[in-house]
Parts: structure tokens; sequence; C-alpha cells
């Protein structure tokens, strides 16, 4: 800092100097200004006026500084934790209960983790890791309380799949994004152990057929699971995209259920009771059940069904005539995506789409399609098709079935309206 007084001089004035091309990144901002005579002129500022090019966890969201010509200035040095660059800014639009992945603005398929959606009933606690304790007992031979560190020591498994929440379905006008129609859907690269490991350590007995999940958060959110997804592929998950677990998303420790409804994979886990029977608590009797046709309830349905959506073009691009490659995300909770389709005629015919390899178990899947748009009105649309023959249905097709105009498990084929202009809207009725 010693530096500081030397900052506020021209760097117009004088030429750069060897200590500040050396180790002089953590000196100065250089902006420009505007002088008397109206010249722009680049200038250094202290490095207190420039929260942009502030070094280590002090690093604020504040635009680069934006020099003409960003070789002829050191650039800022490292620092102890990035961030996106100031020229992007993709946000989750938080509610008060709940926020939504971006999809339209992200590439590929892992989701940042900062940028994955969340849903909080009892907003997000914060809990002492050195404290963290799981509690697992009921019918089990041994139970038994499992510290952080414990379930550490245990054989790791990584898996990339999505969580995605089943109330996530919106619709009624025109300007929506794919955030706002389903972004409560993303996806990360999971760490943890998987449950039958933890499983076979208490020894549960054969008799049981069901496990309570409990959140240790403000909601003390609690679920019934089968007994046979513990032996199957739920993971207790303390890390994710490579660190530990946000948060947001169940720090220091959450269940994972790899295909089932986001609400089951239990945050904050803290108490695992298992039983012979579920529970039922409000969240699978009072919340998320649906009606189906006449006048029947569905309760405990678990498994996501297929769908897909394209993420671009959709609103808010503004189309321009010529080769566009139509991209969007297709996923299921019962298997592979074997197949995802694009219509770019209202669904009076449809082609298949590219899937980006590998394709894998439970997991958003790219897809891409290429289409030349010579500027005719029309809509585009995608169908996802799953391992086990299930196509994912029309709005109209799941209203009838459903009885209804929404609710939990809400999956329909989005359709997007291309209009003359360039612009596009969600279609009617979709
Ligand atoms: N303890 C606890 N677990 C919870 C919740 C909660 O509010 N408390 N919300 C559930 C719901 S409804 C969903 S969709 C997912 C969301 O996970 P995410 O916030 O990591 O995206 O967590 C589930 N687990
Ligand atoms: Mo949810």
């Amino acid at each position: 800092m010693e530096e500081s007084s030397e900052n506020t001089k021209s760097l117009t004035e004088r030429k750069i100097s060897r200590r500040l091309l050396l180790g002089g990144a953590a000196t100065a901002a250089v902006v420009l200004v505007q002088t008397s005579v109206g010249k722009m002129v680049q200038a250094a500022v202290p490095q207190s006026l420039a929260p942009g090019l502030l070094t280590g966890s002090s690093l604020l969201k504040a635009p680069d500084v934006l020099p003409s010509d960003p070789t002829k200035i050191p650039g800022r040095g490292p620092s102890a934790s990035g961030m996106p660059s100031s020229f992007e800014n993709p946000e989750r639009l938080p509610s008060l209960t709940s926020s939504r992945t971006p999809l339209q603005d992200l590439y590929g398929t892992i989701t940042p983790s900062a940028l994955h959606f969340e849903r909080h009933h009892g907003g997000i606690p914060v809990i002492d890791p050195q404290k963290y304790e799981l509690v697992i007992h009921g019918m089990v031979d041994r139970p038994l309380i499992f510290r952080l560190k414990d379930l550490k020591r245990f054989p790791s498994v990584t898996r990339t799949c999505f969580i995605e929440c089943s109330g996530n379905f919106r619709s009624g006008k025109q300007e929506m994004t794919p955030q706002e129609i389903c972004g409560l859907t993303s996806q990360s690269e999971w760490t943890g152990v998987m449950l039958s490991t933890i499983f076979r350590e208490v020894g549960v007995r054969e008799k049981a057929t069901w496990f309570l999940a409990e959140g240790g958060d403000a909601a003390v959110m609690t679920r019934s699971i089968p007994v046979s997804k513990g032996w199957d592929d739920a993971m207790i998950v303390y890390a994710q995209n490579g660190e530990a677990i946000r948060p947001e998303q169940g720090y220091p420790a959450r269940l994972l259920l790899p295909g089932w409804e986001g609400n089951t994979s239990v945050k904050w886990l803290r108490r695992i009771e298992l039983s012979d029977a579920p529970f039922m608590t409000r969240e699978e009797t009072s919340k998320y059940t649906e009606s189906v046709k006449d006048g029947k309830i569905r309760q405990f349905s678990f498994v996501m069904d297929a769908r897909s959506i394209i993420t671009f073009p959709s609103f808010p691009v503004q189309l321009e005539k010529g080769w566009i490659e139509i991209r969007g995300i297709a996923w299921t909770g019962r298997g592979k995506i074997v197949k995802v389709e694009v219509s770019i005629n209202g669904g009076r015919s449809w082609e298949p789409a590219e899937l980006q390899g590998p394709v894998l178990d439970k997991a958003h899947t790219a897809f891409r399609y290429l289409w030349n748009w010579m500027g005719a009105e029309t809509e585009i649309m995608s169908r996802a098709v799953d391992e086990t023959g299930y196509v994912q249905p029309s709005y109209q097709e799941l209203c009838a079935a459903r009885d209804s105009k929404g609710g939990y498990h809400f999956n329909p084929i989005t359709r997007w309206r291309v209009q003359k202009s360039g612009k596009i809207v969600l279609a009617e009725g979709a």
C-alpha cells in the first residue's frame, strides 16, 4: 500500500514502471477520466476506491474497470476466491422461499453451485460442522450417531445427477424465461457416502420397509422414504461440485435421492428413523400429493417424469434469421434419456436432436438441433423420451390425465412461439 500516493498520478504522464509490472497488481485501478478539456485519459486511482480490483475475500461484485487497451496496463492479481466476470450476471431471482436456476444463461449440464435453485421451508440454518450429528435409530441392530468426520471416513462415491422440485411448473403469460417456467431443477456433481453403506453399519432390520428423514432446519422437515431406495442409490452427500456442499443445499450434509422429487432429498439431515410403515408427515399428506382422474389423489409419487425444454432460443432472445443451434436440456428420474425430438413447425413433424454424451443416469442431458430460420412465424418445441419408453406429454394431454391445469409433477412440453419480428414468447396453452 505504500504506493498509493503514486497511484493518483496519471499513467499517461509517465511510463509504467518496472515495479508496477512485476509486483504491482495490488497497486492500482486504471480508469478513464475526462479532463477539463473533455479529453479521455487513463488515470490510476487508489485501490480503496476501486472495489473491482480488491484482492482476497474482500473482493466485491463491482464492474471491472475497462481499459482502452488491456495489454498496456497490468491486470489485477490473484485472489483468495474467484467470481464470474463482471460482464456476466446470471441470477437466481430469489423470492422469500425459493430461487430458480437461470437455465437460459447456462452452458452444458452442471449448474454452478452459486446458481443451484433453492427451496427452503424454514430458511437456511447455520450449523456448526464440528457439532453436526446424524442420529440413526428405530428398526436397526445398532442405533448410532454419526459426526461429519465419521461420515467422511466411509468409502466415498461421486455422482452427477439433477435435483428437481416436483412443483417445477409455471405458465400463464407470454413473456416467461426457462428460469421462470422450470428453473426449479439443477444439476451438481455430488460426493458423499452411499446410504446402503450406513444401513449396513447400523444393521437395518429386514422388517424395516420405510425410513423417516428429518432436517435440522427451522421447518424440521420430514419425509418417509421406502427403504428400498436406501439400498438402491440414495446417498448422504457433503460435497457439491468439488467443494463442501453449500449452506443453501444442506450444509454440512443432506440426503440425496437421485431422480426423486426434490422434497425427499432432505437437507441439513439430522435424523433417520427406520420403521415398517410410512410416517404420514405434513409434506406427504397436505403437500406433495397431486390429483389424478376421477377425483383421486396420488401420494408418494416419488419419481420425476421425463422432461425437456429448449433454453435457446427462448424468451427474451431476439432471433436473427439464418442458422440457429437450438439448444436445451432433457432429464428423467427413471434412468437415461434415450431421445429428444424437436419440432420447428408447431408439432406437425418431429426430428431427433443430437444428444451430448456421455448421457448419464437421472441427469440433465444437453441436446441440440440445427435450424435455418427463414423468418416465418412458427412454434418450436422439444419432447424427451426416456429408457422406459416414457414420452413427455403435451400440456393438453397432461391436463386431461390429471383433470387439472397444474400441480406437482407437471412436466409438459414447452412450446415457444417465434414471431415474425424474431421475438420469442411462450405459446398459448403451454
Ligand atoms: N430440511 C429441509 N430439506 C429440504 C427442504 C427444506 O425446506 N428443509 N426443501 C425441500 C424441497 S421442497 C426441495 S425441492 C429441495 C430443494 O433443494 P435445493 O434447495 O438444494 O435446491 O430440498 C428439499 N429438502
Ligand atoms: Mo420442492
